[in-house]
């Protein structure tokens, strides 16, 4: 997965990168930049040292030492003042700078913290919104796998209307399992197959209609088959839908060569929502892979939500099923 927003220390993360919200000194402090040094032992310092320090927005790279990762990006955030002395600028010039420099020493997989977002008061719901949006933007034009790791759960936050708006859908459409029996049955009933179809066209002594010849053909379509004709269909290209899907390349070429791939979940909603697809298109793509949408699961109500008010952004859907402790989507 391209993008993704996990729950961990991040001096345990092995990737090639993990980034440090450092201060302009960077010669060591608290928060993250503690458990950074603590972790990767005085040779971090000493390198650090030879530095010079570091401009707020800019960023620096060292070796990782005792660090699973190999590299350190040292960043320094703004202090959040009231928004309006050049923050917002600033934290994104973080981002920038950071992946850049991680995207010039060949990393593959980067870890940020959420930067500025704790000793240095940026509210953490906007500190998350500008981190998504830059990696995302990054993420369009460059293969990379880029972490947002999330130390302190409770700390994590999403805003607020967005949180009390999916909270009041899930109240409105939560039902139990049992309630849901019936629907859930209509849900799963196999769809008619064509020669079934096709021999009540003969019974009735009418021959079928183009359309319907047509919709029966589809029936038969692979999960795989159904995705390539629909990217067709959006005029999209390959690459602008797994991207947009938050599905890494190699993956995507697995699914375009086999017919017969049979995708998680996750990924088969997330190229739904890449695709934009209505919800009966989007229980229809779900049942090629066998999977159905349902009203027991939460992860599946919040898809409904964001589908149902016409918000494809994979990021923002991501956020929301991160706050609601469910798994995300892409690969
Ligand atoms: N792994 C992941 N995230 C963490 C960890 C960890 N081990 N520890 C803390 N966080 P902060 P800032 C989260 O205060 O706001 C230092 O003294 C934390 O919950 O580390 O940019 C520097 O030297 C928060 O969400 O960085 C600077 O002086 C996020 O990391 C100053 O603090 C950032 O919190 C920088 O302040």
């Amino acid at each position: 997965m391209p993008f993704e927003i996990v729950r961990n220390d991040i001096t345990k993360m092995s990737v090639d990168a993990v980034v440090n919200a450092a201060n302009e000194t960077l010669l060591g402090g608290g928060g993250v930049d503690g458990a950074i040094h603590y972790a990767a032992g005085p040779e971090l310092l000493a390198e650090c040292k030879t530095l010079g320090g570091c401009k707020t927005g800019k960023a620096k790279i060292t070796g990782g030492y005792n660090l699973p990762a190999k590299y350190v990006i040292h960043t320094v955030g703004p202090v959040y003042r009231d928004g309006k002395h050049g923050e917002k600028d600033l934290l994104e010039s973080c981002y920038r700078e950071s992946l850049t420099l991680a995207k010039e020493n060949d990393c593959e997989t980067v870890a940020f913290p959420l930067i500025s977002s704790g000793i240095y008061g940026y509210p953490k719901d906007q500190a998350l919104e500008v981190a998504v949006d830059i990696i995302r933007g990054f993420l369009l034009e460059n293969d990379m796998t880029v972490y947002i790791v999330i130390f302190d759960k409770s700390a994590y936050k999403i805003s607020e209307k967005l949180f009390s708006d999916i909270a009041e859908y899930i109240d409105d459409n939560y039902v139990d399992e049992h309630t849901d029996y019936n629907r859930e049955s209509m849900r799963f009933n196999m769809p008619m197959q064509p020669a079934m179809a096709e021999e009540i066209c003969e019974c009735k002594g009418m021959a079928a209609p183009d359309d319907l010849d047509l919709k029966l053909k589809r029936l038969d379509e692979s999960f795989s088959q159904m995705l390539l004709r629909k990217i067709d269909e959006k005029g999209m290209t390959d690459a602008e839908c797994y991207k947009k899907a938050n599905i890494d390349r190699k993956l995507f070429s697995k699914i375009r060569s086999d017919m017969y791939y049979r995708p998680s979940k996750p990924t088969a909603i997330a190229f739904a929502i890449s695709l934009e697809l209505s919800l009966d298109e989007t229980e229809d793509m779900l049942r090629k892979a066998g999977f159905a949408l349902s009203h027991s699961n939460k992860f599946d109500i919040i898809i409904e939500y964001f589908i149902s008010k016409g918000n494809y952004n994979i990021y923002e859907i991501n956020e929301a099923l991160f706050a609601f402790d469910q798994s995300l989507l892409g690969a």
